[in-house]
């Protein structure tokens, strides 16, 4: 049975694969399950007939069977444990690799997702210059600690795993900021995580949606 996920009907992304749908995309890209997508447009999102799905009216969400699920972690968690390619087998790397999950939505998201969120709705108001560098701190904490935790390493623990999924998508935000040129280590993280077949077939799949949205 094909699964079928949510998805913006014109993401305000405009392509650029920052919203959630794109890392479920990815998930089920790395192990090879084919996946169909319904489109919901904002109003669509807050109707019942999605509220059903996802209590907060959001989007990704997920439908297999009878199984419904919100929540991006929750789902590739999901898609994780139901097909092999994403966890490790053996079960110290597996918890480590969903605290890793765990990590990017929990410790390392909030900040960057703080920032980026000022940036968005509150650059034009008096107090946006000073709150910045507390921001930008903030931000740079937590990549200071993630950078030396990476070092040499590909990946987060061993070999990729869905820790990888998460992490990378949610550095990912980061794009437009200017931040990531300080952090080599990173960038390169990041770009072996964009340069995976399973990653450019997600990324190209939801830029489809942007330009049929579009007429691009
Ligand atoms: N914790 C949830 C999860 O991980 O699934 C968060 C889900 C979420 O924030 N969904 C967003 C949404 O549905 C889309 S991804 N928003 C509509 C609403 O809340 O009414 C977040 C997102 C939106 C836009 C951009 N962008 O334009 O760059 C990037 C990311």
């Amino acid at each position: 049975m094909t699964a079928t996920i949510t998805a913006f009907a014109a993401s305000p992304d405009r392509g650029q694969g920052l919203a959630r749908d794109m890392r479920v995309r990815w998930a089920f890209e790395e192990v090879s399950q084919p996946y169909d997508v319904r489109l919901v447009s904002f109003a669509e999102m807050k109707a019942a007939e999605h509220l059903a799905r996802h209590p907060f009216g959001q989007i990704p969400t997920f439908e297999e069977g009878g199984l419904t699920l919100f929540e991006s972690g929750g789902i590739i968690l999901h898609i994780a444990e139901s097909h092999p390619g994403l966890l490790p087998d053996d079960p110290d790397g597996r918890a480590r690799a969903i605290a890793w999950m765990f990590a990017a939505v929990n410790t390392v998201e909030p900040p960057i997702l703080e920032r980026s969120m000022a940036w968005l709705l509150e650059r034009d108001k008096p107090w946006y210059e000073a709150r910045l560098p507390m921001l930008d701190a903030n931000v740079r904490n937590r990549l200071d600690q993630l950078s030396a935790h990476l070092g040499d390493a590909e990946w987060l623990d061993g070999a990729f795993s869905a820790a990888d999924v998460m992490m990378v998508t949610v550095l990912r935000r980061l794009g437009s900021s200017g931040i990531l040129q300080d952090y080599p280590t990173l960038a390169a993280y990041i770009a072996r995580g964009e340069a995976r077949p399973a990653y450019q077939r997600a990324f190209a799949a939801q830029l489809e949606v942007f330009k049929a949205a579009t007429g691009g």
